[in-house]
């Protein structure tokens, strides 16, 4: 992927959002100031800002694809799939308080993850790889916090936002993949004891380990690989759900558990 934004302009737009995640101010989205960016635009300033939060000291541990179920695509106006990445300190443990005055806006996903045992990599990886290359899935809250005003992007400018990754919580019943069927798990999303969304797998793009393979192909164009013991989040089921202090969120999964949240 070649990025038509030079250095210069990569470096101000990954500065800017850097900016708005670390004080949880919102920005406009950038393609209001360079209507020119593209996809390829979006990921060279996500590189950039994994560079620098590498260098902050954190660590790499997975990767999230994104957009990845119709659901999604019509909440968020984007019908293209996209992937970002998961440091260390945006993981939660299971059933904490997560605090939200350092968010924007934040918004709850359930989605299935996947943890990996061998690396991935290459721009033909098919379900039947990432299933082999599998050691385990589980079932996972993802928090997303767009840092764009109104929660209102384009793909360029949410890519760039490292797909409004947040913080995210993995919990419930690691399984092998063999031992289920990922296209009929059903799911179903609780917010302050009430059912806030319904689901199954399978929505996203008709099998998670797709979403996977997506994210491997994308990795490839970005000439990265995804690792062997990586953490994969497959994509929200369901429409994001809002949250505010107070609330409290439970997934719970046909045959991997449940996995609960809260807010402060
Ligand atoms: C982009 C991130 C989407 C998912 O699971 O679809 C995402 C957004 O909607 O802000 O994480
Ligand atoms: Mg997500």
């Amino acid at each position: 992927m070649k990025p038509t934004l030079n250095r210069d302009d990569i470096a101000r737009l990954a500065d800017r959002v850097e900016a708005a995640q670390l004080s949880a101010k919102p920005i406009q989205k950038l393609t209001d100031d360079y209507p020119q960016m593209g996809l390829a635009d979006g990921y060279a300033v996500q590189s950039e800002l994994r560079r620098r939060w590498i260098a902050r000291g954190h660590r790499l541990v997975g990767w999230k694809a994104g957009l990845t179920s119709k659901a999604k695509m019509v909440q968020m106006g984007v019908d293209v799939p996209s992937i970002g990445f998961l440091m260390s300190d945006m993981a939660r443990a299971e059933n904490s308080a997560v605090r939200t005055d350092d968010l924007v806006h934040p918004r709850v996903e359930c989605e299935v993850a996947f943890v990996t045992k061998a690396s991935l990599s290459g721009p033909h990886c098919t379900r039947e790889q990432v299933l082999a290359a599998t050691d385990f899935v589980l079932p996972a809250i993802e928090i997303i916090d767009s840092r764009f005003s109104g929660f209102k992007f384009d793909l360029a400018s949410v890519v760039a936002d490292n797909g409004s990754s947040a913080r995210f919580v993995a919990g419930g019943r690691p399984r092998a993949v063999g031992d289920i069927d990922l296209r009929t798990l059903g799911m179903v999303m609780e917010k302050n004891g009430e059912i806030v969304g319904l689901g199954a797998s399978g929505a996203v793009l008709g099998h998670p380990a797709d979403a996977v393979a997506m994210l491997v192909k994308v990795l490839s164009e970005l000439d990265e690989e995804l690792p062997a013991g990586s953490f994969v989040m497959s994509g929200g089921i369901t429409e994001a759900v809002a949250v505010k202090p107070g609330d409290s969120i439970v997934a719970r999964y046909q045959e991997l558990g449940s996995v609960s949240v809260r807010f402060i």
